[in-house]
């Protein structure tokens, strides 16, 4: 690992100035007890064994970093944002437009003019739906999935669909979980105006080969919308480098808080996009006759925006990046090749998702079990999955099995956690 991931998460400033860690305090530079201690709901017991949490492609726990950011802006800084001439009021828009820079610099997005805040990806997408796509598409018009899917980025194409007309193609997988690239080929036509697809699969954990599908979609003049909710927890993303035109993610799976995502795509796409929603603060100037509105990114965000929700995105950007997401993807991947090798040990559990390129997700049934019967026994252990259909119904069909159990890999797992898991599954056998 480099020097440069010689950084201390424990003592980086929320506010943005991170002091480089004493190399003497670790051997490692990747220092996970550092990181646990981070985070306080990792101390705590479930039914009296130590809690192993292995949801986090459903929501990431939050390091204290980010409690403390909204804490203090709660306490010393809130106001209503871009509205008030008084010293809160400034203060509170100065964290909160800091926060936008912040992501901006994360995703290496040219500038924080192109940073939109929304409830979360599903918002983001909805919004691209609503906005650009009901603006460009017309009847006839086709929009490329993948069977991979999240829920949050098929239904709202379908509600597009059914009110101007487009058509959805939906691209197949290979035997492990990878995109088979020649039904895409084949499916991508000159009447496909947008390919929109997760970067990674939160049920498989499939990395998607999103540059190949860019310039493959560019060709034919479609543009392209990575969904990338289970990416930017887990490894270095920069817009300008994939080449995508639209990115969307939300923050609660980034170790940072709910009720805040993000979409990027250029000023210029921005610039030619109608309002997704109408109210406060995305206006220039309202009369009863007409309404003029403000340039991006303000013109997407009506009515008061989660304010100190921004400042905790901001603070767990800062926290990530003070370890490195170079330094977390390859902790990620150890865990991934571990568990991996674990699960696979154990007969009659099936694995779905073994793709080469694939983030540390592992999605699995137990022979004879249902997926929330296996749930809840690992519960029992202390360890926590999700099961069910991950929002991903039309994958749970095309894998032809009702659920599957989950365990969703994050920065602060341990190889003995996966341990934990293994022996909670054992458990789960003997139990049918
Ligand atoms: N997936 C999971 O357990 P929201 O709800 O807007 O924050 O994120 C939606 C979403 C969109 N795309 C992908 C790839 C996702 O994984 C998610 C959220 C969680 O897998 C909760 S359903």
């Amino acid at each position: 690992m480099s020097e440069a991931l010689k950084i201390d998460p424990a003592t980086a400033d929320p506010t943005g100035t991170i002091r480089p860690m004493p190399a003497a305090n670790s051997d490692s530079a990747f220092d996970i007890e550092r990181i646990r201690a981070d985070f306080p709901i990792l101390t705590r017991e479930v039914y009296g064994k130590p809690l192993v949490y292995l949801d986090n492609g459903a929501s990431s726990q939050k390091p204290r970093q980010v409690l403390e950011a909204m804490d203090e802006i709660y306490r010393n800084h809130y106001s209503n944002v871009h509205r008030g001439v008084h010293k809160l009021s400034q203060e509170a828009t100065d964290a909160f437009e800091a926060a936008r820079e912040k992501v901006a610099g994360f995703l290496g997005a040219p500038s924080s003019e192109e940073i939109v805040f929304t409830r979360g990806a599903t918002e983001a997408i909805n919004l691209v739906a609503n906005s650009w796509a009901q603006q460009n598409l017309t009847a006839g018009d086709e929009i490329l999935l993948t069977v991979l899917e999240h829920h949050a980025n098929i239904v709202p194409w379908q509600l597009l669909r059914d009110r101007i007309g487009i058509e959805i193609k939906v691209v197949p997988l290979e035997a492990d979980g990878s995109l088979d690239m020649a039904a895409f080929d084949r499916l991508l036509t000159p009447r496909t105006k947008l390919v929109s697809i997760a970067h990674i699969s939160n049920v498989l954990g499939t990395l998607l080969p999103v540059s190949e599908i860019v310039e493959k979609a560019h060709a034919v003049g479609a543009k392209v919308l990575l969904d990338g909710c289970q990416a930017v927890p887990h490894m270095p993303v920069e817009v300008g480098k994939l080449g995508c035109d639209f990115y969307v993610f939300s923050a609660h799976k980034l170790y940072g808080p709910t009720g805040i995502g993000v979409l990027w795509a250029p000023y210029e796409t921005l610039l030619d996009m109608a309002p997704y929603q109408g109210g406060g603060e995305m206006i220039a100037r309202v009369t009863f006759e007409e309404t003029t509105y403000k340039e991006p990114p303000h013109r997407f965000e009506a009515g008061t925006p989660a304010i100190a929700e921004a400042v905790g995105l901001g603070a767990a950007i800062d926290y990530l990046e003070a370890i490195g997401l170079d330094a977390i993807a390859a902790h990620e991947e150890s865990l991934l090749r571990y568990a991996t090798e674990r699960l696979t040990a154990i007969g009659g559990v099936t694995l779905y998702g073994t793709a080469k390129e694939k983030s540390a997700i592992l999605s699995f049934n137990v022979s004879d079990a249902h997926a929330h019967d296996v749930g809840t026994i690992l519960d029992r252990s202390g360890v926590a999955v999700r099961a069910g259909h991950h929002c991903a119904q039309p994958l749970m069909d095309y894998l032809n099995v009702p659920a599957t159990a989950r365990a969703s890999f994050g920065l602060y797992n341990t190889r003995e956690e996966v341990d934990a898991l293994a022996t909670a599954i054992e458990k789960v056998k003997d139990f049918f």
